[in-house]
């Protein structure tokens, strides 16, 4: 039986570091391969006590679902860039089985990749006066770089081991996975490719 229920706007914001000493002389930055990824540990709420890239519902008031990815993601780390900057990585389709506390409806996500280079973010009054610069701990995360090849995939969502390949690989991808009640165990997923953007 095909369940219907509500979909809701999501986004998700993975900030990549290609900049290294290895890869600078050797080949443009733009297509040099991610060596390290900041993630957030999250302090309260849905996906508490994970890492996760930064994201979050998309609002009525947000102007598209980009400008709803850079909202969240300042909000979350205190990076604020402007939302061109942000480059569309992939879509996620996340269903939960009823019962329990599992979302009643199908959270569609929307990833995006920012390759981090501190000079482009913007000046903000609020960021100038913070004691330490963007990324900084916000009242929702704890944010933290990790190499790519230590990425904590046992305290993250466990959907995320699927498709990091993929998007570390800036290759387009579109993934649904289809979770039980538990928040935990993904009953089926499917990860492919997305050319068609
Ligand atoms: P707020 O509750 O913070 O938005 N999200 C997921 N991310 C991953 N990697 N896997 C999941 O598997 C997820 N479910 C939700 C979307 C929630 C944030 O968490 C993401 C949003 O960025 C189920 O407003």
């Amino acid at each position: 039986k095909l369940a219907s229920k509500p979909v809701k706007q999501y986004t998700l914001v993975l900030c990549l570091d290609r900049s290294s000493a290895s890869n600078l002389h050797t080949q443009p930055q733009s297509q040099a391969q991610a060596h390290r990824i900041l993630l957030g540990y999250k302090k309260a709420g849905f996906g508490a006590h994970k890492f996760n890239g930064f994201g979050g519902k998309v609002e009525r008031s947000d102007s598209s679902v980009r400008a709803a990815a850079a909202r969240e993601l300042h909000e979350e780390s205190g990076i604020w860039v402007p939302e061109s900057m942000l480059l569309r990585a992939g879509t996620l389709v996340f269903d939960f089985e009823d019962g329990g506390s599992a979302p009643p409806f199908i959270l569609h996500v929307s990833v995006f990749t920012l390759d981090w280079k501190p000079e482009v973010i913007l000046p903000l009054d609020e960021n100038a006066s913070a004691p330490v610069p963007p990324p900084f701990e916000t009242d929702e995360m704890i944010p933290q770089w990790f190499d790519v090849h230590a990425i904590p995939f046992a305290d993250m969502w466990p959907d995320d081991e699927l498709w990091f390949p993929a998007m570390l690989a800036d290759k387009p991808f579109v993934g649904q996975m289809w979770f039980a009640a538990d928040q935990k165990t993904i009953l089926k997923s499917i990860v492919a490719k997305d050319d068609s953007g």
